[in-house]
């Protein structure tokens, strides 16, 4: 009987969670228009279903990102780093700007995590591997893939929210730092708008030794200005009704 119970509890539990991503990722997709959701869902679990959780390259999700491409939004796209929270709320009052959050993919995805195993077609949402386990997991390789096709759609003047409440607002290491920066070129992108968003304290400014860094790594021919602001002035900047889509910065 003890084995009998045990083993509905499992074949209930255990396929539970993931059917709830399932779910999850079709609800948010149907939000959008113009997508097959469940084709969608089914080119995503290829990208790690039957693999080991720690071998999930980036370039696994090449087909995901094929079937529900980024389109350059010139002028209005938003990158950010460590100020996930403030943006967006930011980008729901002002529908201007475009994250990587509001395009489908960014969006069904955000805040879930997944992994397979080797020898299963099951979708997993807890035991999976985490960013200090392996680098090539399936949520960090999907992020950084993800990442590196919304920046490739990047023209025009381009604003970056960074972190103006820590020691240091850009890091080599983020994804902004990394991946998406890099892929920033000239004359296609003409500017690179920074806005330091300070929440409670202050610690750092423009003058911040970090962005000696971001200006090095900048592709050439592209202007740089930095803009510091506190949270209650970047908030201030969502609700002007006066330019729903002109600069704040
Ligand atoms: N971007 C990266 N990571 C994202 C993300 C996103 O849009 N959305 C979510 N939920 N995440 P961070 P960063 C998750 O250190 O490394 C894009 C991932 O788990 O504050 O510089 C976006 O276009 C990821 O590990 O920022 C943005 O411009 C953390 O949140 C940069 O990349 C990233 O947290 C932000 O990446």
């Amino acid at each position: 009987l003890l084995l009998c119970v045990t083993v509905a509890v499992v074949m209930v539990t255990v396929p539970h969670k993931p059917e709830r991503l399932k779910g999850t990722f079709i609800s948010r997709c149907e939000l959008f228009q113009g997508y097959d959701c469940e084709n969608l869902w089914s080119v995503f679990q290829q990208a790690y279903v039957g693999k080991d959780p720690c071998k999930v390259p980036t370039e696994a999700y090449d087909p995901l990102i094929a079937t529900a491409p980024f389109r350059p939004a010139c002028n209005r796209m938003m990158f950010w780093s460590k100020t996930k929270d403030l943006v967006q709320d930011f980008t729901e009052k002002r529908d201007c700007f475009l994250t990587l959050e509001e395009t489908v993919l960014g969006f069904v995805l955000d805040g879930l995590t997944w992994c397979g195993k080797e020898g299963s077609s099951e979708t997993f949402t807890s035991g999976c591997p985490g960013w200090g386990d392996c680098e090539n997991n399936p949520v960090g390789s999907f992020w950084r893939r993800a990442s590196a096709a919304f920046a490739d759609g990047a023209c025009g003047d381009v604003s970056a929210v960074l972190n103006g409440s820590i020691e240091t607002p850009f890091s080599t290491t983020s994804i902004f730092g990394s991946i998406e920066l890099k892929r920033f070129k000239s004359p296609r992108v003409r500017s690179l708008k920074i806005v330091l968003v300070s929440q409670e304290n202050t610690v750092s400014n423009c003058m911040n030794p970090s962005f000696k860094d971001l200006q090095r790594e900048l592709g050439a021919g592209i202007k740089y200005n930095c803009t510091e602001m506190t949270e209650s002035k970047f908030n201030e900047c969502s609700s002007d009704p006066e330019k729903p889509c002109g600069p704040c910065w």
